[in-house]
């Protein structure tokens, strides 16, 4: 079964989507999704200049080997445009191989190991008040777990929070937005948050909070000792972790769970970290780290250091993405839990999908390979928008992380 066709979508239904589709010679297609916010046509330029003319011709069954032709063929390992493209590729061939077997993605990844992905939706707003409301709708939806995020009293804008209650967009300006940040007016805010979240509502949800990179090592420590009380399911990104040592600093002061890991694209960004056992949960996903290839070595060696997954799936993760997750979700013996940040109802008319959510879990659907679709004629009638991510910038004008 020879691949014959390699197409690249770019689409905007509200927010730029990159979407590879790999046709084989039976005329069978496969999805991946390629979308690297902020950095998008990188990625196109990528697969069409430099992935596209390798693969016309080669075995579409030949999954790892083409992984391995791509990874160790470029000479220049790793990296998010690289490790995105690869995934794109792997993710059309996955679904290839799923639809020629007839059956659901997750039965050939060895089938299910639960009934459903544990989802945790994401209640925001610009006071605590407003931000407990947000979260009284999501319990009220049957999710189980919830992420909180508030405004900071004192700071216009912060990670999180949300113009549109629905649907949370940062990428929001053809040039980025530059935001202020105060991490000591922060850092006095969000045990207010979790204290009252808990106070009115007890301790059925699963709570956690995005710190974004935004902490030292010992900020970091000072925040999950200060939110030990509340029991967060986890403390996301609560420094950056390119100096992955900077974990073993938190972890000597707190036991408030840690997740790190929507920037990686590696099993080398994981690997300290998980044979130190200085993280809980690990967050890289399948667009951004490989594919479910290298997705499924990364869960391997989490499991055997007590690491959970917990992936990425904000909406710059189209849904070809989300219902790879889900697929992946369900046949791993270690997943912890899957974001999911719901897509406007353009976008999930440009990719009609099986998957659904019920009583906080999201099920893949029982259709053959991902469950996802791609309508090109829609999709062709929202053109690219150039759209960054904001930047952060300390009180004085420090370029600091968003
Ligand atoms: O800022 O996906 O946990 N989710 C996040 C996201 C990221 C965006 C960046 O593209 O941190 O909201
Ligand atoms: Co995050």
């Amino acid at each position: 079964m020879k691949i014959r066709d390699i197409r690249v979508n770019v689409t905007c239904p509200g927010r730029n989507f990159i979407t590879l589709k790999i046709t084989t010679d039976d005329g069978v297609y496969g999805l991946g999704d390629a979308t690297l916010n902020g950095r998008e046509l990188a990625v196109v330029s990528y697969l069409q200049d430099h992935v596209a003319p390798c693969l016309i011709g080669r075995d579409a069954h030949q999954i790892e080997d083409i992984w391995q032709y791509l990874y160790r063929g470029a000479y220049w390992r790793r990296g998010p445009v690289t490790m995105t493209a690869i995934a794109a590729v792997d993710m059309a061939l996955w679904d290839i191989k799923a639809k020629v077997a007839g059956l659901p993605l997750y039965q050939l990844l060895g089938g299910r190991c639960r009934e459903g992905v544990m989802v945790y939706g994401h209640a925001n707003g610009g006071t605590v008040d407003e931000t407990l409301g947000e979260m009284e709708k999501y319990m009220g939806l049957g999710y189980k777990a919830i992420r909180l995020q508030t405004g900071v009293p004192g700071m216009k804008s912060t990670y999180g929070v949300s113009k549109d209650k629905m649907y949370y967009e940062p990428a929001d300006a053809d040039l980025p937005t530059e935001n202020v940040w105060s991490t000591e007016k922060y850092l006095d805010s969000v045990p207010k948050l979790f204290e009252k979240a808990r106070a009115k509502f007890g301790f059925d949800h699963h709570l956690l909070h995005d710190v974004h990179h935004r902490l030292t090592p010992i900020e970091a420590a000072r925040l999950g000792k200060s939110l030990e009380p509340y029991r967060l399911f986890w403390l996301e990104d609560a420094v950056v972790a390119d100096n992955p040592e900077s974990f073993r600093l938190i972890r000597q002061h707190t036991t408030t769970p840690l997740a790190v890991g929507e920037v990686f694209n590696s099993i080398h960004d994981c690997r300290q970290l998980m044979q130190e056992q200085l993280i809980d949960y690990i967050r890289c996903t399948i667009v951004h780290a490989g594919g479910i290839s290298h997705m499924r070595r990364i869960a391997s060696l989490a499991d055997l250091y007590n690491i959970r997954t917990g992936s990425h799936g904000a909406t710059d993760l189209s849904p070809v993405s989300m219902a790879a997750a889900l697929h992946f979700d369900l046949s791993i013996p270690n997943f912890g839990i899957q974001e999911y940040m719901r897509h406007t109802a353009e976008t999930d008319a440009v990719f009609p999908h099986t998957y659904s959510f019920k009583d906080g879990y999201l099920h893949p659907g029982e259709g053959p390979g991902l469950g996802v679709d791609l309508d090109e004629a829609l999709a062709e009638k929202y053109p690219y928008k150039r759209a960054y991510l904001p930047v952060n910038r300390l009180q004085d004008g420090t370029l600091y992380n968003w």
